[in-house]
């Protein structure tokens, strides 16, 4: 997913459609006198279905359609012949939409599973034809049942994502690369700082088709509370998340420093974001040997107050137990 893309709330109106009149039809033949009534039922009305789809990460496509209406019932006609039913219409949308009444704000319902279907507005019934109603004291009903309206509704959709990680880092420690790395998220990468200007969201697939969200901000540096660099307007992008992942590079020149001015930014913005859990990645390790490796890791398991793992985005080193690491933490 490239910038702006994620949408996660529509507003939207759907209508079923009614269903069909039955039909008020006598039979009439040469020869026959007195043809009975044969008048057939009307079709039901089309029906709108939300569909769970697990291939869907966003209401994106709502954002651009906002009305769905479904196909009227046909009448009934002569000889008994039943009207077809309207068309139905389904909506797929992702796993974790919840359905709201836009007029009482209730939850009607939440899609969860893949292939999970519910129907938002149930289509008319079509009427009876005019043969149902023949009695003994009534051969010729002149008389059939009018088809019942269909429901229509306004309601909002709403993405609960599930669980996210949120990336926090200063400017060109890496984000925007991890970020390509582990989603098939696009971010611009750069070797300059502030590279990234507003927040990108991708889907980490995950062993089993489990999935998370990871999102990419700009980066952060000391005095971002005084609105130096970008500010921090855009932290409330992560004050969702539940992991706050920290990225250090490598080649930092004090690591446990720059994990301390991190901290202290995004104490100043909103004290409540360090109730979340943290984790740390030294970035961009590839740039260390295994030498320095073993030396930085003695000082770093004596200095960092939480854990952290070496990864490296372009050498692909660590990411699938960084992901294991991940959901761990998402799912404790
Ligand atoms: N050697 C090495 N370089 C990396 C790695 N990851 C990122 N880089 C380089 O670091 C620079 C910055 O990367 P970005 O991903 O744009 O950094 P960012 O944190 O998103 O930066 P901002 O958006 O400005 O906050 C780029 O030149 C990347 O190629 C890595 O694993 N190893
Ligand atoms: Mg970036």
């Amino acid at each position: 997913m490239t910038e702006g893309n994620f949408v996660d709330y529509v507003k939207l109106h759907v209508s079923s459609g009614k269903g069909g009149k039955g039909s008020m039809h006598l039979h009439r033949e040469k020869f026959i006198e007195k043809g009975g009534p044969d008048g057939g039922d009307g079709g039901r009305g089309g029906h709108v279905i939300m569909r769970g789809n697990s291939n869907l990460w966003t209401l994106y496509t709502y954002k651009f359609k906002r009305h769905f209406r479904a196909g009227h019932g046909e009448h009934g006609s002569k000889s008994r012949s039943t009207g077809a039913d309207g068309a139905d219409v389904y909506m797929d949308v992702p796993l974790g939409t919840i359905v709201r009444d836009r007029e009482t704000n209730e939850i009607i319902f939440e899609i969860t599973e893949d292939g999970e279907e519910r129907i938002i507005a149930k289509g008319g019934m079509g009427g009876r034809g005019n043969w149902h109603f023949k009695t003994p004291t009534n051969q010729t009903p002149r008389y059939a049942q009018p088809g019942t309206p269909g429901e229509e509704i306004d309601i909002i959709l709403e993405l609960k994502v599930l669980a996210d990680v949120g990336l926090v880092g200063f400017p060109n420690a890496g984000k925007s690369t991890l970020l390509s790395v582990v989603s098939s998220a696009k971010p611009k990468i750069a070797d300059y700082e502030f590279t990234t200007l507003k927040p990108n969201l991708g889907i980490v697939e995950y062993r089993d088709f489990k999935s998370f969200v990871m999102a990419d901000i700009p980066g952060i540096i000391e005095g971002a509370a005084e609105g130096k660099g970008l500010g921090h307007y855009f932290l409330r992008h992560i004050e969702r998340n539940s992991v706050l992942l920290f990225l250090i590079p490598a080649d930092a020149d004090d690591i446990r420093k720059q994990y301390d001015i991190l901290l202290d930014e995004l104490k100043r913005y909103n004290p409540e974001i360090l109730d979340k859990e943290r984790f740390i990645i030294i970035s961009k390790s590839d740039m260390l040997d295994e030498e320095l490796k073993a030396e930085l890791k003695a000082e770093l398991d004596k200095t960092l107050p939480v854990d952290y793992m070496f990864v490296s985005s372009v050498a692909q080193q660590g990411l699938t137990e960084l992901k294991d690491k991940l959901w761990k933490m998402l799912n404790d």
